[in-house]
């Protein structure tokens, strides 16, 4: 058993520059979890959180990076399947094409979690749960807020872009679909554009620079499905000799430190919380699979807003 551990802390044990983390003596519950990349604060908040928790819970966790690659994640939790873990999770990157590698996980009789995004899939009751936030409230959240400052400010046109997460990811479709139902009826809302910033800041600045270059101070607003593509946008709107925070409302979503610190300085109107502290649902729900226990179909992790409607100064250090 202990070669086991071992051989899989070798085999996992993550990628140039992180901690080796030493095997859980006597573990639980052994949980192969693969995760999408770092492309993020959040990403690596929430695998940090993973990390930790599985230490608390003494789950021997078997930790995957798929530097943003469904192939992957793919390959990875076929080899969850062949060592035999006891449940598998994984943070699927994006919703389509998980079905054949999830029957052979249901043939093998190993449980599968889905952290933080869903997979779409044509059988059902491939997967035991999802344990994630509701990205479609984030997205209204996000419009609520935008509907307010709208009316607190008086205006009469708002002229918005949005810069998207991931295609085909569950967050940026939620995200999109949330904040459009929202704003719908609205008279004073125009969409100008939805560009595909796929969650990294450098596509975040590439994306502003290309909106700014086809519209200016035309833009009211940029709604950003994450802070990372918000952190690459602002500069591009200072360059461009305007204003963030100002000329234009800028809402993001995730609610990292990064983020609050520059809705402290007023270059962010607005950020929707997106929390990456899955790590404690995780372990229960997979202890509680492995003892054959039913679990809820869909977790939801309770989320607020930050906005320059309240002190900023009165937000708690965010840990990631
Ligand atoms: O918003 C983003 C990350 O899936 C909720 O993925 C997650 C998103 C998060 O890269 O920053």
């Amino acid at each position: 058993m202990i070669l086991f551990a071992l051989l899989i802390a070798v085999a996992c044990g993550c990628g140039k520059g992180e901690d080796k983390k030493e095997p859980v003596n006597d573990p639980k519950l052994l949980l192969g979890f693969s995760q999408i990349g770092a492309e993020s604060a959040w990403r690596i908040g929430n695998t940090r959180d993973i990390e930790e928790q599985a230490e608390n819970y003494r789950v021997s966790l078997m930790l995957e990076n798929a530097n943003q690659k469904q192939e992957n994640q793919i390959a990875a939790i076929r080899r969850f399947i062949a060592y035999k873990v006891d449940v598998i999770a994984f943070s699927p990157i994006v919703e389509d094409g998980w079905d054949n590698v999830l029957l052979e996980a249901q043939k093998a009789g190993i449980p599968v979690i889905l952290v933080d995004r869903d997979v779409s899939t044509e059988q059902e009751g491939l997967t035991a749960c999802v344990i994630g936030a509701d990205f479609y409230r984030e997205g209204v959240m996000a419009a609520e807020y935008l509907l307010r400052k709208a009316d607190a400010l008086g205006l009469e046109t708002l002229h918005i872009v949005e810069i998207t997460g991931t295609e085909n990811s569950t967050p940026m479709r939620q995200r999109q679909a949330g904040f459009m139902d929202t704003i719908a009826g609205d008279e004073r809302m125009t969409i100008l554009e939805s560009i595909d910033g796929d969650f990294l800041k450098s596509r975040g600045a590439e994306c502003m620079r290309s909106l700014l270059e086809s519209y200016g101070d035309e833009i009211d607003v940029v709604y950003s499905h994450n802070d990372e593509m918000t952190l690459g946008a602002i500069p591009e709107i200072e360059k461009a000799g305007l204003i963030p925070g100002k000329d234009m409302i800028i809402i993001s979503i995730d609610g990292g430190q990064k983020a609050i610190d520059v809705l402290k300085e007023g270059k962010i109107n607005c950020v929707v919380e997106c929390t990456p502290k899955l790590g404690k649902e995780l372990m229960e729900t997979a202890l509680k699979l492995k003892a054959g226990e039913a679990v809820e179909p869909v977790i939801h992790p309770t989320e607020q807003v930050f906005s320059d409607e309240q002190d900023p100064n009165g937000i708690a250090p965010r840990g990631y």
